[in-house]
């Protein structure tokens, strides 16, 4: 069986020397990864799951590395989950075990688990490789918690086929090799970060430098001294626009430079707006490329390196992946590249995970009968194929910063405070954002609102800094229909 990252398989090879992963001033060859991982793989042999500390560090890479090596899935975790939302994720995935940094120190939620930190400089006393098989292709690899219209996360599980599937579709769609060297900020507790911007170049036998936190001078630095590939969310690349300026900054002109240097500039995880293209083309003389993905199936969709430049589309389908527009009703629209014809994406194939853990109501939700997955993403198509994301059929799904964030689970979160009698959460346009979270609330005592920076403040710490909400605005009732729905539509009105 083809391994799934064969670049880690011999750690003596011609590769070995390579470097793998370099964050700052901690770097990591493809040998050391090997023995690291191989170090950590052998005490992981049989356990059931295990969950990954997520910080940006070297000490994830070994981590998730490792339980791959090692055919145990791995559950990544923000570390900056607030205590409701990582105690709903223990225990939903029951891991046995957490892999943490020595220093690191992890909440409460977590003394339950067994604590095992990874030592990024250990050596396996085993020859690399050879004390663990490759795990069948349908097998979990890992489980990343995605948020959905209401209720708390769902675990996605992706098994090993959909990781290999879909960053093989991306080595055609842009020439990835084992000689590019891609630089990122994302964090690597999602798809984006940790699959594409970690295991993609590890699988091409490529190397991957971590920024750590995001930032336009730390991005200048390393695509100006061997990177050729970015990754990022639009928010990244507006404020990679926002630098460029005019080009009169004294820090736009090393950015200018890299930027222009760069073989491939990548965005995802929401729509980057055609202004922000135009300001980055117009400045480098190098355009961005979307592709479009979702944590439950991978990438569907990706600008190619070799193609025209397609601003304000997502690219045709990859190899592998089917994908189709449909009416309300399910049905295929007749002639997807007519005039305003608007319809559903759903795609099938080999990238696509194979459920959510503890949910099979929520599984068979998300599939017809003959196996496409409904995205709830709306687009158009364009006579040459490329698709056009023009919105998405849950008005409760909001993207900021490139997060998914539902609606209900921040709803939920402000109800538990002892200030919020009632509260609706709609999210509005803004231009750093894509979408900055707005928080409608009901106070329980008119006289004494609790202050906005408090509920953010509560939000953030009962479920995540990102999913707080930017803006709150006091109401003496909220908008219901006869029925007692919330009209949310008339929030903003
Ligand atoms: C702020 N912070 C707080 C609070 N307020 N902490 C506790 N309580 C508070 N009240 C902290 C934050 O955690 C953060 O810390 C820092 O203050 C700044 O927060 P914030 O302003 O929210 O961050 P930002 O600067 O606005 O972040 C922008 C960003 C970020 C860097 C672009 O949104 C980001 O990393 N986005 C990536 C999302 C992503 O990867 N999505 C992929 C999923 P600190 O700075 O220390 O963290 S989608 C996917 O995977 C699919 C498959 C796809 O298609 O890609
Ligand atoms: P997530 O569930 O966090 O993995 O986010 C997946 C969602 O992000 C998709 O369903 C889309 O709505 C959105 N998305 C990802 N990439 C793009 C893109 N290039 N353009 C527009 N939306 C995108």
């Amino acid at each position: 069986m083809t391994p799934l990252l064969p670049a880690l398989q011999d750690g003596s090879g011609p590769a070995a020397s390579r470097e793998a992963v370099r964050f700052g001033e901690h770097t990591l060859t493809y040998a050391q990864l090997a023995a690291a991982s191989d170090a950590l793989a052998a005490r992981l042999a049989g356990a059931g799951r295990v969950a990954v500390w997520a910080t940006p560090t070297p000490e994830t890479v070994v981590a998730v590395v490792a339980a791959l090596r090692a055919g145990v899935p791995a559950v990544p975790l923000n570390p900056r989950t607030g205590e409701r939302e990582l105690a709903h994720i223990v225990a939903d995935s029951a891991p046995s075990a957490v892999l943490a940094g020595a220093g690191d120190v992890l909440p409460p939620a977590l003394d339950e688990l067994d604590r095992t930190d990874v030592d990024t400089s250990a050596s396996a006393t085993a020859v690399n490789g050879v004390g663990f098989p490759e795990p069948s292709p349908e097998s979990p690899a890992l489980i990343v918690y995605t948020s959905g219209t209401t209720g708390p996360p769902k675990g996605a599980i992706l098994p090993r086929r959909a990781i290999a599937a879909s960053l093989d579709a991306l080595e055609d769609a842009w020439q990835w090799t084992g000689d590019d060297v891609l630089v990122h900020a994302l964090p690597l507790f999602h798809v984006h970060g940790l699959i594409l911007g970690v295991l993609g170049p590890l699988r091409r036998g490529g190397s991957v430098r971590h920024l750590g936190r995001f930032s336009a001078e730390g991005v200048a630095r390393e695509l100006g001294s061997g990177g050729t590939m970015l990754f990022g969310v639009p928010t990244m690349y507006h404020r990679l626009a926002e630098t460029l300026g005019d080009g009169s900054a004294p820090d736009a002109a090393g950015l200018t430079k890299a930027l222009a240097g760069a073989r491939l500039l990548v965005s995802g995880s929401a729509a980057l707006p055609v202004h922000d293209h135009e300001r980055i083309a117009a400045a480098t003389g190098r355009g961005v490329v979307e592709r479009y993905g979702m944590t439950e199936t991978l990438m569907n969709t990706g600008v190619r390196a070799d193609g025209e430049p397609r601003p304000g589309t997502v690219g045709a389908p990859l190899p592998g992946v089917e994908l189709r527009l449909v009416e309300e009703d399910g049905t295929p629209l007749a002639d997807p590249t007519a005039e305003g014809a608007v319809g559903e994406i759903q795609v099938r194939g080999p990238n696509v995970f194979t459920g959510y853990l503890n949910r099979p109501d929520a599984t068979a939700a998300a599939f017809t009968e003959d196996g496409w997955f409904r995205t709830g993403d709306m687009a158009t198509l364009d006579t040459d194929g490329c698709v056009r994301i023009v919105g998405r059929k849950a008005t409760d799904l909001i993207k900021s910063g490139g997060y998914k964030i539902g609606a209900g689970e921040i709803e939920n979160a402000l109800l538990d405070h002892p200030g919020v009698r009632e509260a609706a959460v709609t999210g509005e346009p803004d231009p750093d954002l894509g979408e900055r979270i707005v928080a409608w609330v009901v106070p329980s005592d008119p006289g004494a609102p609790p202050p906005e920076a408090e509920l953010a403040d509560h939000v953030a710490a009962q479920i995540a800094p990102h999913k707080r909400p930017r803006t709150v605005r006091y109401l003496e009732a909220l908008p219901r229909n006869d029925m007692g729905k919330i009209m949310k539509r008339s929030l903003g009105a």
